[in-house]
């Protein structure tokens, strides 16, 4: 299967289907001499897994990364890093039903119409679960990252139509509810709406913002490999991300050149920096120094308990009611895949941008 690669000097390539025997990633490029053990891994992908609250689906993975290579007396090496996870808890029986049926908003046709046949368990190559290898990849590049004073920090902006009020926004109180809102009372409100929707047998939306700081002026090249068109490719490849903006994104198609553009001006320790920051630290396709700021839309998890009308491999119209362990939502769990695929690219272009002049 072509592009399951991404990146270009910090490289990386997942592989895996969700009712397969395992998934994982090969992260080619990192530099040597990055400590690094499968707790600093760990812990990204336990944000991740599933079964996390009744928000998540059901399905039992205890996620446990095996670090196959590349590192050696507890620091990189510099060749390929692998890394694996093993799918233990696949319920394929659930999927037997609906083999040949065509799931609304899912890549069911797609896959059929590009390459005759798929692997229907669970989503196969196209399932949530292959963000498991991201998230692996993104906890390297976010080790990279710190080395350079580096910090990638998303959150849960938006359920459905609650959103986390600006006033009341706390990050501490992100990993206190179940749903990574950095605004507890958003958080209860959401819970509730979302209750509502499982109730009526149906799945919910939202944003997720992520904060990248601390990256220098001048990373991103000029023309098509922009940081902010690199971001974009990086996160609209996640699974249901229908949406993406960078700094005031639609919002600065409503504005005047006056009140979008960012004075320039200059800090107390002599640097050029920005009075506002409608640009999302983002000038020509290359870092301005201040905070990156996107926002990735997903949309309502596709597989619903709801009867639905479809059609079968054969153009056969067929109701359809999908049961077994879905996400009411997947914001919380791609929290941490925005956080990974935003780290992952700015790993490769703060790289990359090493040649930049002599
Ligand atoms: C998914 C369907 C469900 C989710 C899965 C993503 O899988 P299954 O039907 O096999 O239980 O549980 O998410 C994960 C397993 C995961 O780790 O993210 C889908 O169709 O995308």
């Amino acid at each position: 299967m072509a592009g399951s690669t991404f990146g270009q000097v910090f490289r990386i390539t997942t592989w895996g289907e969700s009712h397969g025997r395992a998934v994982g990633v090969t992260v080619d490029g990192c530099p040597a001499g990055l400590p690094l053990r499968e707790e600093d891994i760990q812990v990204y992908l336990d944000r991740r897994k599933p079964g996390q609250s009744r928000f998540t689906t059901a399905r039992q993975e205890a996620d446990q990364v095996e670090l196959l290579s590349g590192v050696f007396e507890g620091r990189t090496t510099g060749t390929p890093i692998s890394m694996m996870v093993w799918n233990k808890d696949q319920r394929s029986k659930d999927y037997s039903a609906i083999m040949d049926i065509y799931r609304p908003g899912h890549a069911d046709y797609g896959f059929d119409a590009k390459y005759g046949f798929r692997d229907y368990r669970g989503g196969g190559r196209s399932s949530a679960r292959e963000t498991t290898a991201r998230v692996a990849a993104g906890a390297v590049a976010c080790r990279l990252l710190g080395r350079y004073g580096i910090t990638v920090t998303a959150y849960t902006k938006q359920i459905g139509p609650v959103s986390v009020c600006p006033e009341c926004f706390d990050l501490a109180e992100r990993d206190r509810n179940r749903l990574y809102m950095p605004d507890p009372a958003a958080a209860a409100r959401a819970e509730a709406f979302l209750e509502k929707r499982m109730e009526e047998m149906d799945s919910v939306g939202g944003v997720v913002e992520c904060v990248i700081r601390g990256v220098p002026a001048g990373v991103g090249e000029p023309v098509f490999d922009k940081l902010d068109a690199c971001l974009a490719k990086a996160v609209m490849s996640i699974g249901a991300v229908k949406g993406f903006e960078i700094g005031d994104g639609f919002g600065a198609a409503e504005s005047c050149g006056s009140r979008n553009n960012d004075a320039f001006c200059t800090g107390e320790a002599g640097q050029i920096c920005k009075k506002t920051n409608h640009s999302g630290g983002i000038l020509g396709g290359i870092s301005d120094g201040s905070d990156i700021i996107l926002r990735a839309a997903f949309k309502p998890t596709p597989s619903i308990a709801r009867e639905q009308q479809t059609v079968n491999r054969q153009g056969n119209p067929v109701a359809v009611s999908i049961h077994g362990r879905h996400d009411p939502t997947v914001v919380p769990r791609a929290v941490v895949v925005v956080e990974a695929m935003a780290a992952v690219t700015v790993a490769d272009l703060l790289l990359r941008n090493r040649g930049s002049r002599v």
